[in-house]
């Protein structure tokens, strides 16, 4: 059998490794990360924007709900410790191409069976009102959304300067942030 020079094993090697890397992760991080399958919801690429100062008392939270499930799931409410109230609302250009935001259509998010809704810039988003305190990059806060056939699901909301970069999911509990305590 005649010798396979070390370098071109390495280069090999190198080329195994790096597709493996390349097409891997990606998949691993859209499943969903609840123990057991509490719910029918993958809460993802959840932040909320950072406010070096308490700028008009609001906040913004974007994310992204997969419903798993087999039926449709509404999102109907939310609060947070950090605000005295929360909208749900939409950002929409009119017609003189102003930018402006208004609480969406029956105040209510839908989410169809096995599909997702992604709240980002732009769109639809989750608002804070009157903030008690500045978002601090680096700091989270708890969150409870109230949904139709979930009930209260409570989770916490990494403050950051940048949209997240790559999928992750939140891990979901059971009730209402004064649980937490
Ligand atoms: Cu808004």
């Amino acid at each position: 059998m005649k010798k396979i020079p070390s370098f071109l094993i390495a280069i090999l090697f190198f080329l195994v490794t790096a597709c493996g890397k390349s097409t891997a992760p990606s998949k691993e991080k859209l499943e969903p990360t609840q123990a057991g399958k509490q719910f029918d919801l993958d809460i993802s690429s959840v932040w909320s924007r950072s406010t070096p100062e308490l700028m008009n008392g609001s906040g913004i939270i974007y994310m992204t709900i997969n419903n798993t499930g087999d039926s449709i799931e509404t999102l109907l409410a939310g609060k947070t410790p950090i605000a005295k109230s929360i909208e749900l609302h939409m950002h929409t250009i009119d017609s003189n191409g102003v930018f402006r935001m208004r609480m969406v259509d029956g105040g209510r998010i839908e989410i169809p069976a096995g599909e997702s809704v992604e709240l980002k810039p732009g769109g639809l988003h989750i608002m804070m009102i009157e903030l008690t305190d500045s978002l601090k990059a680096g700091d989270s806060f708890p969150i409870t959304l109230k949904f139709e056939q979930a009930g209260e699901v409570t989770f916490f909301v990494p403050i950051t300067d940048m949209p997240p970069t790559e999928v992750t999911s939140v891990e979901l509990k059971k009730g209402g942030y004064e649980s937490l305590k």
